[in-house]
């Protein structure tokens, strides 16, 4: 039997014997079984069910290298990160992560609630299924782990203490070069769908106004040590069933700018809409799925504000905070790099190594190329207009005028037709 004092990559079996050997989880005279379920870009999850009672927990292993490509050489110490994470935001927003109940540091691996209740939310999506409660769940989870964790709220010494234990170089790293720098030039680790290449050379490549303002993005995210960032919040790291939420795989977890964790929600429901416009066949069906995630979009961004508002005057300590006009002034930089970070990712899983499912599977090639087409196009916007973007219609405008622009009106759910982008502040 292994002993567990060395680190190696473990096997499903191997996943049993370390319960058995080091875990006081589960009975005596329990029946293990285990099954690698994990399907991200990084690392293995395990789920281990006692067959006698049923009793269940997941187990979370990081590898030396990533799922995706063993190109990405990653420090399995993203597993201290997430373990950490998952604690601290488990404590400023109780309800929305799953429990931890221990992290092994040298199998880099760490225990955890079972989630199999819940389904990943980019699944359910895919499936046209609707959450009414999530806008309300994620602005609290954002407001409170974003806000609860900057110089606003905590005392600065204890700010810096956090920012030098979730320094995360390997995976900010990841995000630079995957987010910020390859989706802009024609880089070969690129994935590019070929019917939407030429597209991509003229809109996205050739830019040089989107070059300069994705460089001061870069600089940004690098240096705006705002906000503890769940650093990876898409629809993949989210579990969901009706009445309940639950934010996962904070591995990519650093102090960054507030607004990326925001706008990573946003361009990711915008996937789904995307999808939806493409694959739901009945209209009727179709233009109800549509008004939903409009409406959803347009929610997470009101909700966000109001909620920020009022935590804000309920929890700020920096006497200067409280100076006339900070409050809007700090919000309002918060919804503009939020705008930022939306374009950023709806060019990146379009462009970039790392895609999503949404526009993967659709099938259809002309389908599939309008679709990259509309990303890419919002995303752009968000990126370029990013200063004029700030509620709730702004962003679902620019997700309508994008799509405006490559399918005709009585094709697709247009709810706001009226509407445009304001260009002033
Ligand atoms: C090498 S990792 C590729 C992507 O998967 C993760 O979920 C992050 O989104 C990362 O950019
Ligand atoms: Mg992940």
């Amino acid at each position: 039997m292994k002993d567990f004092t060395t680190y190696f990559t473990m096997t499903e079996q191997d996943v049993i014997e370390y319960v058995q050997k080091k875990l006081d989880i589960f009975e005596q005279n329990a029946e293990l079984e285990c099954r690698e379920i994990g399907d991200g870009n990084l690392n293995y999850v395990f789920r281990v069910v006692d067959q006698n009672s049923g009793q269940s927990v997941i187990i979370k292993q990081a590898g030396p290298v990533a799922r995706i490509s063993d190109a990405f050489k990653v420090s399995p110490d993203r597993n201290r990160i997430e373990s950490e994470a998952l604690k601290l935001q488990g404590e400023l927003a109780p309800g929305f992560v799953p429990k931890v109940y221990s992290y092994d540091p040298i199998m880099n691996c760490c225990v955890m609630d079972d989630l199999s209740d819940h389904e990943i939310m980019r699944t359910a999506l895919l499936k046209h299924k609707k959450f009414p409660l999530f806008a309300d769940h994620i602005t609290t989870f954002l407001v409170n782990t974003l806000l609860l964790t900057s110089d606003a709220v905590i005392d600065h010494k204890e700010k810096k203490a956090l920012v030098q234990k979730f320094t995360n170089s390997e995976l900010c790293e990841i995000t630079e070069d995957l987010v910020y720098t390859e989706p802009f030039y024609d880089c070969e680790q690129n994935d590019v769908f070929p019917e939407t290449r030429e597209f991509i050379r003229e809109e996205i490549w050739n830019d040089s106004k989107l070059a300069l303002e994705t460089a001061k993005l870069k600089f940004d995210f690098m240096t705006k040590a705002q906000s503890l960032l769940h650093g990876d919040l898409h629809t993949g790291s989210i579990f969901i069933k009706e009445d309940s939420t639950k934010i996962i795989d904070p591995e990519f977890a650093f102090y960054g700018p507030a607004g990326f964790d925001i706008g990573n929600v946003i361009a990711n429901l915008i996937f789904a809409y995307v999808n939806a416009s493409f694959t739901i066949e009945d209209q009727e069906t179709k233009e109800d799925y549509l008004q939903y995630i409009q409406q959803t979009i347009s929610d997470v961004i009101e909700l966000f504000t109001k909620k920020f508002l009022h935590a804000w005057d309920e929890n700020i300590k920096e006497r200067t905070a409280s100076a006339p006009s900070f409050k809007e002034w700090y919000l309002n930089s918060i919804l503009e790099d939020a705008s930022a970070a939306a374009g950023l990712e709806l060019c990146r899983r379009i462009i970039g190594i790392a895609h999503v499912k949404d526009i993967t599977s659709i099938e259809n090639k002309e389908s599939r190329t309008l679709a990259e087409k509309i990303c890419l196009t919002a995303g752009k916007t968000f990126i370029l207009e990013r200063a004029n973007i700030r509620t709730g219609d702004d962003f679902m405008n620019v997700l309508l005028q994008s799509v405006r622009k490559f399918i005709e009106g009585e094709k697709f759910y247009d709810s706001s037709k009226s509407h445009s982008i304001r260009t002033t502040g």
